[in-house]
């Protein structure tokens, strides 16, 4: 028996992610077979929009319950949330929020690359052109229940929206991107506001920026607006290294970047973690794309990609490593599902990366 066993809560969620955290979990198994470690996989199957139809809330029992039951893991592998039928709001604060929450997981961190055998739709690229890491803020900002609805259903309805910036939350992200920007071989960090626009938070986070950015004179800096970043995002992705953003502008952004280094979302992995604790929750960046479940279709390398971050950050980097390589060769190979000009099916493209790590 091996002496290091990671104990793993598998939460599919909905649609492609019933299909592609399956993938996921054969090639960890994979990489754990030949690293010498075990992963003892929890199946969560009924946290779904579905039993939220039927009984009131994605977890049964409830999102407490929820939380109590993850405590005891060392990491949560998630597919993807939201079904129609369900409001998409639901999806979101009845599991991923207050999972993100309950363990603190401030930070939300998402690579993109042009990886090899990918069509970047950027014709002159070549893999390795376009690295880019997003650095979310993850549990406050423009995501806040602050707010409310004042005579819903008429002619004078109102809708009120608070984002909440703390000094904690603003320093703790910045600081933590400054941190994985200084391991980056160009160490160079930009920042994402609006502040032109939003008056108080956006300006409050430039100001922390630029007292933080002292503490680290070896990093590169700049700051944009969002608007104009999102521009030079699309036409020199190459330029841009780390980026720090709220929670919603890092939410667009991590869509942006890798459908500019990779032509989608489907290759996009992303960890949610606090990097002082040992929980994290690992997912791909895509949701669950009710149009192509069940086809046999989806792409499942964010997911395999996010199974590499969660190895990587309970200390297999070996583990980690191989999975990445095994991606890249597989995807060089041409084995890849039909978003990337492909051919192969889910399950043939895990099956290949699952074989890759073997060997
Ligand atoms: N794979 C996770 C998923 O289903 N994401 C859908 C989504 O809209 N997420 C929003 C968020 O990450 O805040």
């Amino acid at each position: 028996m091996p002496s290091t066993v990671l104990k793993i809560a598998a939460v599919p969620g909905d649609g492609i992610g019933k299909e592609t955290v399956p993938e996921g979990i054969k090639v960890v198994d994979a990489a754990a077979e030949r690293f010498g470690f075990k992963v003892e996989w929890t199946h969560f199957n009924d946290w779904t929009c579905e039993n939220y139809a039927k009984t009131g809330t994605i977890v049964p029992g409830g999102i407490d319950e929820g939380i109590k039951i993850l405590k005891a893991y060392d990491s949560i592998f998630l597919g993807a949330v939201g079904w129609p039928g369900v409001a998409d709001h639901i999806s979101l604060w009845d599991l991923l929020i207050p999972i993100r929450r309950a363990f603190g997981l401030f930070a939300n961190v998402r690579p993109a690359q042009n990886l090899p055998g990918v069509r970047c739709p950027l014709a002159n690229k070549k893999p390795g052109d376009i690295d880019l890491l997003i650095v979310r803020e993850n549990v406050e900002g423009e995501y806040s229940q602050v707010g409310g609805r004042i005579y819903q259903g008429t002619e004078d309805d109102i809708a009120i929206q608070e984002a909440i910036f703390t000094r904690r939350g603003v320093d703790r992200i910045i600081r933590y991107a400054f941190e994985l920007a200084r391991s980056r071989p160009k160490k160079h960090l930009t920042s994402a506001t609006k502040s032109n626009g939003i008056i108080h938070s956006m300006p409050f986070w430039d100001e922390r920026f630029n007292a933080i950015k002292k503490e680290y004179p070896d990093v590169k800096t700049n700051q944009f607006h969002i608007d104009i970043l999102c521009a030079r995002l699309v036409t020199n992705p190459e330029w841009f290294d780390t980026i720090v953003a709220s929670n919603l502008f890092g939410d667009i952004l991590s869509d942006l970047a890798p459908a500019v280094a990779a032509g989608g979302i489907g290759v996009a992995p992303s960890s949610n973690i606090n990097p002082k604790e040992r929980l994290g929750l690992f997912e791909p960046v895509h949701g669950s794309a009710p149009d192509i479940y069940g086809k046999g279709i989806a792409n499942p390398i964010g997911q395999i990609s996010s199974g590499a971050m969660m190895l990587r950050h309970l200390g297999q980097t070996e583990a980690a490593n191989a999975i990445d390589r095994a991606i890249a060769k597989v995807l060089a190979d041409g084995i890849k599902t039909g978003d990337l000009g492909g051919k192969s099916s889910t399950s043939e493209v895990g099956d290949a990366v699952a074989q890759s790590v073997a060997t």
